[in-house]
């Protein structure tokens, strides 16, 4: 295992759409022990492969306190959403950046594992964020897109 370098904002491959992955070999394995360790190392709840400079349709998650809740995502898909939900967010790949986001409040999602088995899951809260985050970075989308300002929804309690 070794943990790989984490591409920054101004690198283009950020904007780029990742591929899917075909082939659930050692390759891939590879790819996801390096993901994990990077990920952690790095104090991240999430990691897309483009961040570590792959475009393929790969994302490792822990939205857990404890480390409990490791997650392997290959080719995954937001398959139902419900409700909204406002809280901030930030990117390995924009360090020191953050900001409020709208997003939905559930989020399931159907995805492969690393044997190229389909299996669902569901997330509230931090896990439906990072669930939308990861799918975006696959999109080559960034979370500043989907920035909202911290006021909205406050509109009518400003005073005149
Ligand atoms: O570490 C991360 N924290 C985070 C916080 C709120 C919503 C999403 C995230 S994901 C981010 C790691 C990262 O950049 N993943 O792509
Ligand atoms: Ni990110």
């Amino acid at each position: 295992m070794a943990t790989r370098n984490i591409v920054k904002i101004g690198d283009s491959i950020l904007n780029k759409k990742s591929r899917p992955v075909e082939k659930f070999d050692a390759r891939l394995h590879q790819l996801l022990d390096d993901m994990r360790e990077t990920m952690y190392q790095a104090e991240g709840v999430g990691l897309a492969a483009v961040q570590v400079g792959v475009l393929r349709r790969v994302v490792v998650m822990d939205c857990s306190q404890d480390k409990t809740d490791y997650l392997e995502l290959i080719n995954p898909e937001i398959t139902e959403t419900e409700g909204e939900q406002r809280e901030q967010e930030g990117c390995l790949s924009l360090p020191g950046e953050s900001g409020i986001t709208l997003r939905p409040a559930v989020v399931r999602v159907k995805a492969q594992d690393r044997d190229g088995n389909w299996c669902l899951y569901k997330g509230e809260g931090l896990k439906a964020r990072c669930f939308c985050h990861e799918i975006d970075h696959l999109d080559g989308i960034l979370f500043t897109e989907r920035e909202i300002p911290y006021t909205e929804g406050l509109e009518n309690s400003v005073s005149e």
